[in-house]
């Protein structure tokens, strides 16, 4: 549903950038005896010659449209060349496409916040930017005027075609241009500048939008391509949008645009301006209402979110008429495949990027033969993503039995052999969503990964291929035509329906981890509602070492129940992955050792600094003692101290540890609040801080981290609470 925001009061300056006929340029990047030839990319299925999806300017000339096949293109354009998409695992591979496109995000990012919307466009805020040079080098102020910007199109201004690059140069360099007007040409500047460099860095021509919010620039990137841009002044808005059939714009090409046609007779955004705010809020609601109020005006506060990464991965294939799966056992080799493709895609992110996902949902569309409810929709399953080729294929193809169940309903499928008669796949796809940073606290994951154990992520991966983390379809890739899926699109998951499922919490990560501490761990399914130890009665008895399906377990949370006092610790997502597979990390000695060695330590530095700390601190080192005082351990209120020490030093992305306690990570109650802003859980800590402390202290933390090893440390005294104790500081 279309989200109302107000535009900010400020103008803002945004380019929508669109790569030009974009697989082509790839293309002829690849083969440059393409160049300047007609030329056309088509999909794998080579039926007819292949569907095309993707044309060249000069074929365009001849007739030929994406919606063809090729055989019809050589038609109207004999003399066309016709590219095969790479193919990979039978389908198509849109690997190369997507690295083309980073290059250029990462070329484009240089100037502002840069929101990659799909494969080939990008949204770029470039207000700070042309803030900045109206403020020190005014258009008016330059000598000469870059020709590329003198080649922009101003709605409104030089549409005639007469003294066109003249009639720019003036518009940019108007002394008593007001404020947004002069910030758009700066931004016609810049624009310019950025589409020349993409040109001198990748060889790839693109077309840009420039405005004052998304909306309007994204209308203008289209309006004069190959290799153009147009600039959308204040005052040509309404003459833009006015005549612009409704369904042409955003989140309004389907139902809702459909409604304004039917149910108010609005075809154009003009005919959208007869009606008021509040009658638009009656019949659709008060958001869409002033959503739609708003964009009739050209009103558009949506931000440019700052996003070079794709929001999720997806891999598919379609299988169109004769070739429907028709079996489950075909219906697993083509998972088996795309799961392949996602998990070296996840990998890769994972590498390159330090992103995890969390999110794996399946998608089919499906058939049932002679059935009235035939049009009902395969239904789309996820269940949390657990990492390793062999896990993904294994929950997809779970998911893909729960929905071909839900699908099926009450049908009766007859078999003939082991073909079924009654229902046939035509298009499958796994997407992964969910994706987020490993927190730099823990990035020591990554070198667990690479170093320790490779194979859980990729038991059947054939080699360590790096693919460029990029937006990709969740549908059938080689059934693009007329679908063009933007990675806003992609990330369907948040909206499918979920099912919940124990058993992927206990990942490979913590699996292993388990077997590892060889401990006599059970998995418990609890009642979400219920905290209660009590409820070990329902303790199901399987080992968490049995490799397990996900089960449905709808309504329900899943933990690990840790043997009777031991500490429990409870697992959700994100957390379980990475402090599991911290506490896999190998034991410390040989690292403490080195890094003995080492020297200087930045958090030593500061401890020594915080010692010497003027007497204003003193009040700080009182409270810390009034906490030890009031804490029934002396050593959880130091590790709250040392905490708050840390907290106060420390640049905000280093990691602190709260020194754990019994009962897992130790809470002083009274700091709630203040802890919330800041603090990372025991087992999140990252093993290089505790590294850098003194050997003695480095002692006592991973005790604390290790709980199942920690010595008497109430025996023998705290060397933590002697290291922090207030005399120290003196
Ligand atoms: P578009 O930006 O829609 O088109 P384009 O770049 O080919 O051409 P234009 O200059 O008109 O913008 O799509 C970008 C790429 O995405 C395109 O080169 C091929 C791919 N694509 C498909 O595979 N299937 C589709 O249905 C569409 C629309 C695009």
């Amino acid at each position: 549903m279309p989200v109302a925001r107000p535009e900010s009061s400020d103008a803002r300056i945004i380019a929508h950038v669109d790569m030009d006929c974009f697989y082509v340029q790839v293309e002829q990047r690849k083969q440059p005896k393409l160049r300047g030839q007609p030329t056309a990319v088509v999909q794998y299925n080579s039926w007819k010659g292949g569907g095309l999806i993707a044309v060249s300017y000069e074929a365009r000339k001849y007739g030929v449209k994406r919606s063809m096949r090729g055989d019809d293109a050589k038609q109207v354009c004999p003399q066309i060349q016709l590219v095969q998409v790479p193919v990979a695992r039978g389908k198509a591979d849109l690997s190369i496409y997507r690295n083309a496109g980073s290059e250029v995000v990462s070329i484009l990012a240089r100037k502002g916040r840069c929101e990659r919307a799909s494969i080939d466009e990008v949204y770029l805020d470039l207000t700070d930017a042309v803030e900045a040079m109206l403020a020190e080098t005014p258009p008016e102020s330059l000598e000469t005027i870059d020709e590329e910007a003198l080649k922009s199109h101003v709605l409104g201004f030089n549409e005639d075609g007469n003294d066109f690059k003249e009639i720019v140069r003036q518009w940019i360099c108007r002394n008593d241009a007001d404020h947004r007007d002069k910030l758009l040409a700066c931004g016609a500047i810049i624009v310019a500048e950025l589409r020349l460099q993409v040109l001198k860095e990748t060889e790839f021509t693109c077309s840009a939008g420039i405005a004052h919010n998304k909306m309007l620039a994204k209308l203008a990137s289209g309006m004069n391509k190959p290799a153009q841009q147009t600039v959308v002044p204040f005052s040509s808005v309404m003459g833009l949008l006015e005549p612009l059939p409704i369904k042409k714009m955003k989140q309004l090409g389907g139902k809702l645009g459909s409604a304004l046609q039917v149910e108010l007779g609005v075809n154009t955004v003009g005919d959208l301006l007869r009606f008021s705010e509040e009658k638009l809020q009656e019949r659709y609601g008060i958001n869409t209402g002033t959503w739609l109020w708003n964009i009739a005006r050209g009103i558009s506060g949506e931000e440019v979110e700052g996003r070079l990464l794709p929001k999720s991965h997806g891999s598919g294939k379609t299988f169109p008429g004769p070739r429907a799966l028709k079996t489950m056992a075909s219906v697993e080799h083509w998972l088996n495949e795309l799961c392949e493709e996602l998990s070296e895609r996840l990998h890769s992110d994972m590498d390159q990027n330090k992103r995890i996902a969390h999110t794996i949902t399946l998608h089919a569309r499906a058939y049932k033969c002679g059935d009235s409810d035939s049009h009902n929709k395969f239904p789309s399953k996820s269940c949390p993503l657990r990492y390793g080729t062999a896990k993904i294929q294994e929950d997809a193809l779970n998911l893909f039995q729960i929905g071909l169940r839900e699908y099926l309903g009450s049908y009766r499928v007859k078999t003939k052999g082991s073909q079924n008669n009654g229902w046939g796949i035509t298009a499958l796809s796994v997407s992964a969503s969910k994706i987020v940073a490993i927190p730099s606290g823990t990035r020591s994951i990554m070198k667990y990964f690479h170093g320790q154990d490779q194979s859980h992520f990729s038991s059947k991966q054939p080699n360590d291929r790096c693919i460029q983390a990029a937006p990709s379809s969740p549908s059938g890739s080689e059934s693009y035509s007329g679908l063009h899926l933007t990675e806003q699109e992609i990330d369907l998951c948040g909206d499918e329906p979920r099912i919940e499922y124990a058993m992927p919490i206990l990942d490979q990560l913590e699996h292993k981890r388990r077997m590892w501490e060889e401990q006599d761990t059970c998995l418990m399914v609890r009642s979400a509602d219920s905290q209660d130890p009590s409820h070990s009665s329902r303790k199901v008895q399987d080992r968490v070492t049995r490799e397990t399906s996900p089960v449905p377990s709808s309504g329900t949370e899943s933990c690990l129940l840790p043997k009777q006092n031991e500490p429990q610790t409870e697992f959700h997502g994100e957390e379980s992955r990475i402090k599991h597979a911290m506490r896999s990390v190998k034991p410390q000695e040989q690292k403490r050792k080195r890094l003995k060695e080492k020297g200087t330590s930045s958090i030593l530095r500061f401890f020594q600094s915080r010692n010497s700390c003027s007497s204003s601190k003193q009040e700080h080192f009182e409270s810390v003692r009034e906490i030890k005082a009031s804490s029934c351990s002396g050593v959880q209120s130091i590790g709250e101290s040392c905490n708050e020490m840390i907290k106060d030093q420390l640049p905000q992305e280093t990691p602190v540890a709260e020194i754990g306690t019994n009962s897992g990570t130790y809470s002083l109650g009274q700091d709630e609040q203040r802890r919330d802003a800041w603090s990372y859980k025991m087992d999140e800590i990252d093993p290089k801080v505790v590294n850098e402390l003194p050997p003695e202290i480095q002692e006592e933390l991973w005790a604390w981290l290790r709980p199942h090893k920690r010595p008497n440390i109430a025996k023998r005294g705290s060397s933590i609470a002697h290291y922090f104790s207030p005399a120290k500081s003196t």
